[in-house]
């Protein structure tokens, strides 16, 4: 609990930094997007992974404040970078029942002056779980601002079909867990090849994620996959670095 006292210290003072990693279009070998990773550099403990804190920022409403925070400022960065990316803005089921998400979105892209294309909000199949109309009706909402929405961690939650069907999403990206083993497992080859069949008969993209090999990348780019993110590609890179075109940066 003393890491949940420390969360309210660190909102305050603004202990958060964001990385970003790219994502690749896999026919052209160039970067299109960029994920927005939040990072906590805790005075004492050093840079703490979201896999520590966002558990808990969730469970005591401390994910509003920061998500927001993390969406002014990842838009405001991505607005000054070199070259027009997307920016992938991951968002927690908790902050789909914020009645301001709406606004604070509205507010961060007309401030940056971004063109809302290029903002894509990453939500989770359990995202759409809990009340899936009020979420579906959020979405639509979302979409209607002109920002794009892909389906996170896809085929890791609960009736994933279904959810397809309820809205139809920008993107679909594929989770880490089935690239990963991909290629020693017939069984995650299949489930990824039919993954990228089924996103583009209903016209989404795709984009496989944790692709840490060439045999991997090239492996999807085979099968028709769109995108790819991993370290392959790029860890994720420090605001900095994020900001400089590709020529400048090795
Ligand atoms: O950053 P890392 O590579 O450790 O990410 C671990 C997990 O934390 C990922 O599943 C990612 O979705 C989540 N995560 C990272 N950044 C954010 C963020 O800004 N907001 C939310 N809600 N989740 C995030
Ligand atoms: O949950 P989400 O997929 O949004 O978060 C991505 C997480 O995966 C981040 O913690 C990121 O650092 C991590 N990650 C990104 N690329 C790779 C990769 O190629 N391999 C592994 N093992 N992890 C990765
Ligand atoms: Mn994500
Ligand atoms: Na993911």
């Amino acid at each position: 609990r003393n890491l949940e006292l420390d969360l309210r210290t660190a909102i305050a003072e603004g202990q958060f930094t964001l990385v970003y990693q790219p994502q690749v279009c896999l026919k052209t070998g160039e970067w299109t997007g960029k994920e927005t990773l939040v990072r906590w550099e805790h005075p004492v403990r050093g840079r703490i992974l979201p896999g520590e804190f966002i558990d808990i920022a969730e469970d005591t409403g401390l994910i509003i404040p920061l998500g927001e925070w993390i969406i002014r400022q990842a838009i405001e960065e991505a607005a000054s970078w070199d070259e027009p990316h997307r920016i992938a803005i991951n968002l927690s089921p908790v902050q789909m029942c914020n009645p301001n998400l709406v606004t604070v979105l509205t507010n961060a892209i007309a401030e940056a002056q971004i063109d809302p294309q290029r903002v894509e909000i990453e939500i989770t199949e359990s995202a759409l779980m809990h009340d899936s109309e009020t979420n579906v009706e959020l979405l639509h909402r979302l979409r209607d601002l002109g920002v794009r929405i892909a389906l996170d961690d896809f085929g890791t939650g609960y009736s994933s079909l279904n959810y397809l069907r309820a809205f139809p999403f920008d993107k679909i990206k594929i989770d880490r867990c089935f690239v990963s083993e991909m290629l020693e497992r017939a069984d995650c080859r299949a489930i990824v090849r039919n993954v990228i069949m089924l996103a583009r008969a209903l016209g989404m993209e795709t984009t496989a994620e944790g692709v840490e090999t060439k045999e991997q990348y090239d492996w999807l780019r085979r099968h028709g996959c769109l995108e790819a993110q991993g370290y392959y590609i790029s860890r994720p890179l420090e605001s900095e670095m994020a900001a400089r075109p590709a020529a400048s940066r090795e």
